[in-house]
């Protein structure tokens, strides 16, 4: 599978990753340190995972650039310079490819290879992989690095297959680019890939109809040019805002504020909100009130100061009321940050058909239907998320001891042990899998912890001579406990949102919690307590 002449040899490797993004570059990198061998399987013609993905127009980070970026290699720090506070796709996939170069990734990544299963074979303790095309590859150490949100959904609506304009899912966004001028296009979803989207596309269209089902808070992103002169301050402070994001819950640079909603006077939290809400990024969600997702009345205080923002930014006011939510608190789901996302709806060329109240009907050869109406379109864009976090597993066979199925194991929601192991999955290792705070992260903040997590895991093995490692039951029952005991705490496990596995578009996904609500420093602190205490919830063998 390595490479074309070894198509009817089974190569063996120590670990077979699948997934060439953030985490899997970083899992090849340190394999490779430690002197293992092993191959990566991408389904994409490149690297960068999520950022090769998802080209959407406005497609950017909402982690500032500079906390985003890996931390492990001075030399790499030193020498990238970020164009702006929160780079835009194209600069983001540029600085994945300038890793892959840098540190010669691409010579163990098997390109355009998606995986269709991965048994694992009790006899040889090895796990096989087998690509959609066929081919096939064993390792000792299965680890998926896959994402959570890799699996985009697309709606069942009638009449979708005869539209004869482009339509695309923003995931399968083409690599060419696409003109928008004098064009009638029409979005369907209002996430944070939808809000960014909109907001870009709205600049050129010649008409853009957006069809929201439900509105969501988006709060001003604060993005801006990083000057050469910000940079080189930037490069200095690098070992501080590294320590600041590990400190944070989210592992993003905003922290929370440790004073309650309720020990403030009206006028002073809402100085200390109008602050947050034009800070760059997500200081309004991740630093405010330390009770602001555990305490429903300081999030309904919240809720409404973000309320009257979207009121005061959107001029007609019956657009203005679709636009506000009312069915979640802020932040309870992820908060789109946006740039000029609410004025949008002021232009001429923009218009808002709410689908909830009247669902679409149905999609015509030139236009989709509401309410007996048709809205003529040239062009068709579905912003319509994700199967999270699991999806991306259960896209592929994969079975463990006695070959039972992992999705069958998940259908009532995931069982892990520290979101990176599964009992009866030996020598599977699920980087950011579900129930791993790395769902909930500044997501390479995690996913740097998570790979060093398993690199120490592999030495530790290397050294003791030992071929196999898999969680205990007891140990899979108690994270998964205290993972369902976090959530219940937390108003985000009151919302439906892709983090409680809610997409209408997946009738038969369970309601739960799919990320660790915990926070980053708690995770990792188990983590490194578990591995100091002899892998402890593990047999290794
Ligand atoms: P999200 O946040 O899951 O948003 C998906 C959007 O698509 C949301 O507005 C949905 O409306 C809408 N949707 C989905 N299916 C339909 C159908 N069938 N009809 C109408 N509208 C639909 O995904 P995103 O890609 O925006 O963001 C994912 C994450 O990426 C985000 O949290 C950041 O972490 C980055 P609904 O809310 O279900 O009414």
């Amino acid at each position: 599978m390595a490479d074309a002449n070894q198509t009817t040899k089974t190569e063996t490797y120590d670990a077979v990753i699948i997934g060439a993004g953030v985490s899997g570059m970083y899992m090849l990198h340190r394999l490779r340190a430690l002197g293992l061998t092993a191959r990566v399987y991408e389904a994409g013609s490149g690297v960068g995972g999520t950022w090769y993905w998802n080209r959407y127009p406005g497609a950017r980070f909402d982690s500032e650039s500079y906390s985003y970026g890996y931390s492990f290699d001075q030399g790499l720090l030193q020498d990238w310079d970020w164009q702006e506070h929160f780079a835009g796709q194209p600069e983001i996939l540029q600085y994945l490819e300038h890793v892959a170069d840098r540190f010669d990734l691409r010579r163990d990544i098997s390109f355009n290879t998606r995986i269709a299963s991965a048994h694992f074979d009790e006899q040889a303790t090895t796990w096989e992989i087998v690509a959609e095309d066929g081919r096939r590859a064993r390792g000792r150490f299965l680890i998926t690095a896959l994402g959570p949100l890799s699996a985009p959904t697309m709606p069942s609506i009638p009449g979708m297959e005869d539209f004869q304009g482009d339509a695309w899912h923003t995931a399968h966004w083409p690599h060419e680019p696409v003109s928008f001028d004098g064009r009638r296009v029409g979005v369907i979803g209002t996430g944070a890939t939808g809000v960014q989207a909109i907001t870009e596309i709205a600049k050129t269209a010649g008409t853009l109809t957006v069809f929201q089902r439900n509105p969501n808070y988006c709060a001003p992103l604060g993005n801006g040019p990083i000057s050469s002169a910000e940079m080189d301050e930037i490069r200095a402070r690098y070992p501080e805002i590294f320590a600041r994001c590990r400190e944070t819950h989210g592992g993003f640079l905003h922290n929370a504020d440790h004073r309650l909603t309720m020990d403030l006077s009206p006028a002073e939290r809402e100085a200390v909100w109008e602050k947050l809400y034009h800070e760059r990024g997500f200081g309004i969600w991740t630093g405010n009130f330390r009770d602001t997702f555990t305490d429903q009345a300081a999030n309904d205080l919240l809720s409404d100061f973000v309320r009257g923002k979207i009121r005061a930014r959107v001029q007609d006011p019956a657009v203005a009321e679709l636009l506000t939510p009312t069915n979640h608190g802020f932040g309870t789901r992820r908060v789109p940050l946006e740039s000029g996302y609410y004025e949008v709806y002021n232009q001429p060329n923009v218009s808002l058909v709410d689908i909830r109240r009247n669902p679409i009907e149905r999609i015509t050869k030139t236009g989709i239907v509401v309410d007996g109406q048709e809205h003529a379109l040239d062009m068709i864009i579905y912003a319509t998320g994700f199967d999270a976090v699991t999806g991306a597993f259960s896209r592929m066979d994969i079975r463990g001891r006695a070959g039972q199925s992992l999705t069958d194991k998940w259908a009532d929601g995931p069982r892990t042990n520290l979101g990176l192991t599964v009992a009866g999955f030996p020598n599977m290792l699920t980087l950011v899998g579900p129930h791993n705070a790395g769902t909930f992260c500044n997501i390479p903040r995690c996913i740097e912890q998570n790979v060093d997590w398993v690199s120490d895991l592999m030495t530790h093995m290397r050294d003791q001579g030992l071929a196999s490692i898999e969680t205990t039951e007891a140990a899979e029952d108690d994270w998964t406990a205290h993972v369902y005991e976090t959530a219940a705490g937390s108003l985000l496990s009151k919302t439906d949102s892709w983090f409680t596995g809610v997409n209408q578009n997946l009738p038969d996904k369970k309601r739960t919690f799919y990320a660790y609500a915990g926070g980053a420093p708690a995770y990792r602190k188990q983590c490194d307590e578990v591995a100091a205490d002899g892998y402890r919830g593990f047999v290794l063998g």
